[in-house]
């Protein structure tokens, strides 16, 4: 007996282990909208009869294990059997009709994630009142994600080449922002490899492909912050690609909405007047700020692929979701944003020699002052608790 103990001893520290994350970003089993929770109701019933079925087998094959031991108290062989026609029949047919059940409830869970709602919601846009079918144009790309929101709605639009979308009302990255009680739907594509978007608490995964429309859904409770991945293995730094939908309030959302169709306001200070400069110079080539260069939107930008910095510091994470703008205390992280602009391949892999990412951008230390300057009067900060919510790790 004493040698199964520690063994057995093993396999209860790892269970209790792996049960260790309290309130883990990607924690599937806690649905915090109406898709996770069609998806939750079809595992949990399949979980559990998973479970009778495993504490069946693995017990049924534990006490056979035991009871027919060989104790060596006689040297004749036990009875020899073959085959038992009624047993096998009831082996075949009982686990044929627990996969049709659970085949036939998967179709419907199907069915009901891949049926869209014809919502929408009234919105001003710029002074003027639309009818805003609630979607985003997701695009996916090594290593971050690109949110684009067309408000007058996508049909008629070419989305099909994702390098050169048509200009849209907003433009953001990494943190994707929606309305509360709205079914947002995501038309999603890919400017480079297969990514998937997956933000569990709110719905499952799809896949975001080069060349294709992929299609997927949305859709929060609660005003709050959703973490997600991307999950599809996409390369060097695909750990590095993750997201965050935050769900606001219809006013906040509308608040929100008012401040990004904003272009970028002139700088004043010294600082940051040099600071654009260097933008027009080094960065524009990639980065579009709107009101500064989103006259080449699409045209002469590399791969037309950078983050759209109009309203950078309205969101509180960068560089795919990994790291914080904002301090604790509300304060701009300063020392991390500086090591970006220094070296953004040594903060986040990336082959920026392959055009994967942000390069190393060779600034001195008074141009990355500047630069720093400069972005700081992009955009409107967002509340503490927002910053407090999405502070990742
Ligand atoms: C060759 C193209 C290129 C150039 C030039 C470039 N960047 Fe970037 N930059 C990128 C890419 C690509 C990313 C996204 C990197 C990622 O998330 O991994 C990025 C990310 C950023 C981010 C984070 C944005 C976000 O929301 O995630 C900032 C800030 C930034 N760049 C500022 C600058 C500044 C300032 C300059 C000029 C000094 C500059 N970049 C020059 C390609 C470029
Ligand atoms: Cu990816």
């Amino acid at each position: 007996m004493q040698r199964f103990l520690r063994p057995a001893g093993m396999v209860g520290a790892l269970l209790a282990l792996a049960g260790c994350a309290a309130d883990a970003e990607l924690d599937t089993l806690t649905p915090k909208g109406p898709d996770a929770r069609t998806i939750d109701a079809l595992s949990d019933p399949v979980f559990l009869v998973a479970g009778v079925v495993f504490i069946i087998i693995f017990g049924g094959t534990g006490y056979l294990w035991w009871r027919f031991r060989d104790d060596h108290s006689d040297e004749e062989y036990p009875e020899q059997v073959h085959g038992n026609f009624r047993l096998e029949i009831l082996w075949t047919i009982i686990p044929t009709v627990i996969l049709v059940v659970i085949g036939v409830f998967t179709i419907i869970t199907l069915t009901d994630l891949n049926r869209y709602e014809d919502n929408a919601m009234a919105l001003s846009v710029d002074g003027d009142t639309t009818t805003w079918e609630p979607e985003v144009v997701v695009v996916g790309q090594q290593w971050w994600w690109e949110y684009r929101y067309y408000f007058g709605g996508t049909e008629g639009l070419d989305l099909s080449d994702a390098r050169h979308l048509p200009p849209a009302d907003i433009v953001t990255a990494n943190q994707l922002v929606i309305p509360v009680g709205q079914e947002i739907e995501l038309k999603m594509s890919s400017r480079d490899v297969i990514h998937s978007h997956w933000i569990p608490a709110l719905n499952g995964k799809r896949d975001v492909v080069p060349g294709r429309t992929t299609y997927w859904k949305l859709e929060a409770e609660e005003p709050g912050v959703y973490f997600g991945q991307c999950t599809e293995f996409c390369g060097l730094s695909h750990s590095r690609m993750r997201m965050q939908a935050v769900a606001l309030s219809p006013a906040d959302f509308q608040a929100w909405v008012d401040q990004q169709v904003q272009p970028a306001a002139e700088p004043t200070d010294p600082a940051a007047i040099a600071g654009m400069a260097i933008f027009e110079s080094q960065c524009a080539r990639c980065h579009v700020i709107d009101g500064v260069n989103d006259e080449t939107k699409g045209a002469d930008l590399i791969a037309n692929a950078a983050p759209n910095l109009t309203h950078l510091m309205s969101r509180t994470t960068y560089a795919g979701g990994i790291f914080n703008l904002y301090e604790p205390d509300g304060s701009l992280d300063r020392t991390q944003l500086e090591a970006w602009l220094r070296n953004a391949p040594a903060e986040k892999p990336a082959y920026a020699e392959g055009r994967r990412g942000m390069p190393a951008m060779g600034l001195g230390e008074t141009e990355i002052d500047d630069v720093v300057a400069y972005l700081e009067t992009l955009g409107t900060r967002p509340s503490m608790d927002v910053i407090v919510a999405t502070e990742v790790e």
